[in-house]
């Protein structure tokens, strides 16, 4: 089967995270992802938090599947022929390195708009151009923190606090990935390429936009609604951290089932939908709450919305997060159990669906790594193992027109 975006040929001189994510999403689509790796060493990844000594980490191979690896080193003068000859055959270069660094290495906007007009430049930094930090090397959590996901995120009496998902790494690369199919469309219509840039902080923050909300919210009312701090505690000028609240017009807790004295995941996520509070209280066994009016209107419930958890608790001791979910489930009530990791990689849905899956690596066998979260109706990504570094040099290389006596040459002198 034919994928969309087969004949795009993109240059992947991304490391880490960030980019990474963004150019694997665009190889499982169909591009031919050529990752560019410094000879000796590659992507830092590839020896980050190793679990087996002579192969690839997880780190790596579950951020590069379906690419191509071509070492290089872009330094060097024969480096450069080579990166330009890529460059005149390709349709987009991706590159998340400190700023300033491409230019550093020759490759300047200009200079690739001059080898190839119709190439389109995406990058990733942690500031976007011109803010007053666009000097900074920023990672993951450093960008959660200048995005406004770490002010609030937590509990009101503990420290600002990240998030386990990568809001910073791979949802900047996400945004990248969008940023790139528009410019691709875009050339279509104009003939020419551009640049695509995203900073990470930009992207957590698009993502923290309800917190942006409540900010002028907060700033024109002076309190919010559906905060555990409402009614009782106080609040500052600034949105505060809310805990498990419900983000939205519905409030929500994380609530305890059976056995959570020993599984630190025995738990259900709970929300009050306002509309299902006839169900909720029949699922409950509480009916006499329908009527009653200090429970009929969310406006009434919410004084004690946290009594109102704990008599759910109460009903949910002797069950657990499964049992609960599928009885609530017949209620429609907006739930589901907290899954650990271990039961997301055994989750025999999300294996039928792609969403996990096990792929072959020459060194290290069979592993778990994550597909496509985008369904097709005409298209299954199918995903590969991750390629050992330099594994295609040569025929890339060859691609490029270089004869074996030159690539020997160019081994020779640790160009490649
Ligand atoms: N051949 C020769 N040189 C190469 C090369 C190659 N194939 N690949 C990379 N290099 C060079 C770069 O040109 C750079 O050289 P200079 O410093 O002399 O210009 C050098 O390697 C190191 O690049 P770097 O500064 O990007 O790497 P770092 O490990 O110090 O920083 C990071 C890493 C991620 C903090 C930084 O790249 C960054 O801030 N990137 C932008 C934001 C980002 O994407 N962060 C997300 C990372 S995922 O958590």
């Amino acid at each position: 089967m034919s994928k969309p975006l087969e004949g795009v040929k993109i240059i992947d001189f991304t490391h880490v995270q960030a980019g990474p994510a963004c150019t694997q999403l665009l190889a499982w689509f169909g591009a031919d992802v050529i990752k560019v790796e410094r000879p000796g060493s590659g992507d830092v990844t590839r020896n980050q938090l190793r679990d087996i000594p002579e192969a690839d980490a997880l780190y790596f191979t579950m951020l590069n599947s379906n690419k191509r690896s071509l070492t290089l080193d872009t330094k060097t003068q024969d480096g450069k022929e080579v990166l330009e000859k890529l460059i005149q055959e390709s349709d987009v270069l991706v590159e998340n390195f400190a700023p300033g660094a491409l230019d550093r290495m020759g490759f300047t906007w200009e200079r690739i708009n001059e080898l190839n007009p119709k190439m389109i430049v995406a990058s990733v930094k942690g500031f976007s151009d011109g803010h007053h930090y666009d000097d900074l090397k920023v990672y993951e959590n450093v960008a959660q923190c200048a995005g406004g996901a770490a002010s609030t995120t937590g509990f009101w009496d503990g420290p600002p606090t990240v998030s386990a998902a990568a809001l910073g790494d791979s949802n900047t690369g996400m945004h990248l990935a969008i940023g790139i199919l528009t410019a691709l469309i875009g050339r279509d219509k104009t003939g020419k390429g551009q640049k695509v840039a995203v900073s990470m902080q930009d992207s957590v923050i698009n993502l923290c936009r309800v917190k942006l909300r409540d900010q002028q919210r907060l700033d024109r009312v002076g309190y919010l609604e559906e905060y555990p701090q409402y009614p009782h505690g106080e609040f500052t000028d600034v949105v505060p951290r809310g805990g498990n609240a419900g983000g939205g017009g519905q409030p929500g807790w994380v609530l305890k089932c059976k056995g959570w004295e020993t599984d630190p995941n025995a738990y259900i996520y709970f929300t009050v939908q306002g509309h299902a509070w006839e169900p909720i209280c029949r699922a409950i066994g509480k009916p006499e709450w329908i009527d009653d009016p200090a429970y009929m209107t969310a406006q009434a419930r919410q004084p004690h919305i946290f009594d109102i958890f704990n008599t759910i608790e109460a009903w949910l001791a002797d069950k657990t997060k499964f049992e609960a979910v599928d009885i609530l489930r017949k209620f429609d009530i907006p739930c589901a159990p907290v899954l650990s990791m271990k039961e997301i990689a055994n989750d025999e849905s999300l294996r039928a669906s792609g969403t996990i899956v096990e792929v072959d690596h020459k060194a290290r066998g069979k592993y778990l790594t994550v597909g496509s979260p985008i369904k097709f109706s005409d298209m299954k990504p199918e995903i590969t193992g991750s390629p050992l570094l330099g594994e295609h040099t040569e025929e890339v290389l060859k691609d490029l027109g270089y004869s074996f006596d030159q690539i020997a040459n160019l081994r020779e002198a640790k160009v490649v």
